[in-house]
C-alpha cells in the first residue's frame, strides 16, 4: 500500500465502564511495539503522546445508572477536535481506552469528512451494537453508546451537538453476538448493515465486508474503522472486560483487515477496549499490534508481480 503517515493519539478513556484497566491500554500497544510494526512496513509514524480530557461540569443525569458523564463529556469534546487536528495530516490511529473514546473519534473524523466534502462511513467491528443512548442504557456504561451518538440519537443533553450526523445506512457493524433488546429495537427501525455470528457462519465474513467496502469505494467515501478487541474470541483475545464467547478467529480478523488495506478506503481507526490488566503475556495487546500491520499491508505472501522466464 501507499507510504501513510500514521498519528498515534493515545485516548486513555476509562469512564465508560466500571471495570477499570483500558487506561493502560496505550502503553501496551507502545509496548508490544506497534509504532515498529508500522515503520517496519515503510510508513512513518508521529506519536502524539496521550491525551487529558477537557474538565466539564454537569448536572445529574435523569438516568440514575449512567456513569461519569461529565468525564465522557470531556474526552468526547477533547477527542473530536483531537480527530479534526490530527485528520488533514495523516491517518489518525486511536489508542483506547475503552470505547466512549468513539463518540469523540467517530464524530470528529465525520465532521473532517463534511469539511473535506467526502461521504463518510463507519465499520465496527465489535461483539455489541454499541447503540444505546444514556436513557436507554441499562448498565449506564456509555461505552455501549458511541453510535447511538453520532447518529443523532436524542438522549445525549450536555454532549457538545453532532454538526456531521453519520448516515446509520453508511455504518457496517460485523461480529455481533450480544445486543441488548433496545439496541435490538432501534436496529431494526434503520439501515445499519448487520452482519452478526450468524450471517458470518453462513455467509463467511469476505462477502458481506466485500459488499460493504464496495458500496464505500463507489462514492470514494472516507472509512472509520472502530476495532472492538472483544470482536475477537476470548479464547486469542482475554484482555478485555466484556467478552462474549463465539467470537471472530483469528484468521477471520486478518482477512478483514486485508481486505480494508487492498480497499485504500480506510482513513481513521481505533483500537479500544484492551485492558492490559486482563492480558495474558501481552498476547491480545501483541495481536492487536499484528492486525493494524495487516490493515497497512503487512503480508505473509505476496505475489511478484514478474512471471518466471
Ligand atoms: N462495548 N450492551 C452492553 C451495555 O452495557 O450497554 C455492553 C456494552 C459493551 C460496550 O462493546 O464497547
Ligand atoms: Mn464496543
Ligand atoms: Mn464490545
Ligand atoms: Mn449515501
Amino acid at each position: 500500500m501507499k507510504q501513510t503517515h500514521c498519528i498515534l493519539i493515545g485516548a486513555p478513556v476509562d469512564c465508560g465502564k466500571r471495570r477499570r484497566g483500558c487506561l493502560m491500554g496505550p502503553d501496551a500497544y507502545r509496548t508490544a511495539g506497534l509504532a515498529e510494526a508500522i515503520t517496519a512496513l515503510g510508513h512513518t509514524v508521529e506519536d502524539r503522546g496521550n491525551l487529558t480530557p477537557d474538565s466539564v461540569t454537569v448536572p445529574d443525569h435523569p438516568n440514575p445508572a449512567v456513569y461519569k458523564l461529565a468525564e465522557n463529556i470531556g474526552w468526547t469534546q477533547t477527542l473530536a477536535q483531537a480527530a479534526r487536528d490530527a485528520a488533514p495530516h495523516g491517518l489518525p490511529i486511536f489508542l483506547g481506552g475503552d470505547h466512549a473514546l468513539a463518540l469523540g473519534t467517530v464524530a470528529g473524523m465525520a465532521a473532517h469528512a463534511q469539511t473535506a466534502g467526502r461521504p463518510f462511513f463507519a465499520l465496527w467491528l465489535d461483539a455489541h451494537s454499541d447503540i444505546h443512548t444514556p436513557n436507554t442504557t441499562d448498565s449506564g456504561n456509555l461505552h455501549g453508546t458511541p453510535v447511538g451518538y453520532v447518529i443523532g440519537r436524542d438522549g445525549f443533553d450536555g454532549f457538545p451537538p453532532v454538526t456531521a450526523k453519520v448516515d446509520p445506512a453508511h455504518i457496517c457493524m460485523i461480529g455481533l453476538r450480544s445486543v441488548d433488546g433496545p439496541e435490538h429495537a432501534a436496529l431494526l427501525d434503520m439501515d445499519v448493515d448487520v452482519v452478526d455470528m450468524r450471517r458470518i457462519d453462513e455467509e463467511g465474513i469476505r462477502a458481506p465486508l466485500a459488499a460493504f467496502l464496495d458500496r464505500v469505494a463507489a462514492v470514494d467515501g472516507m472509512l472509520h474503522v472502530s476495532l472492538d478487541v472483544d470482536f475477537l474470541d476470548p479464547s486469542v483475545a482475554p484482555a478485555v472486560g466484556t467478552t462474549v464467547p463465539g467470537g471472530a478467529t483469528v484468521r477471520e480478523g486478518h482477512l478483514v483487515m486485508e481486505m480494508l488495506c487492498d480497499s485504500g478506503s480506510v482513513t481513521s481507526l481505533d483500537l479500544v477496549e484492551l485492558n492490559p490488566f486482563l492480558d495474558d503475556r501481552g498476547k491480545t495487546a501483541s495481536l492487536m499490534v499484528d492486525l493494524t500491520a495487516s490493515l497497512l499491508g503487512r503480508r505473509v505472501f505476496d505475489r511478484p508481480t514478474r512471471s518466471h522466464g
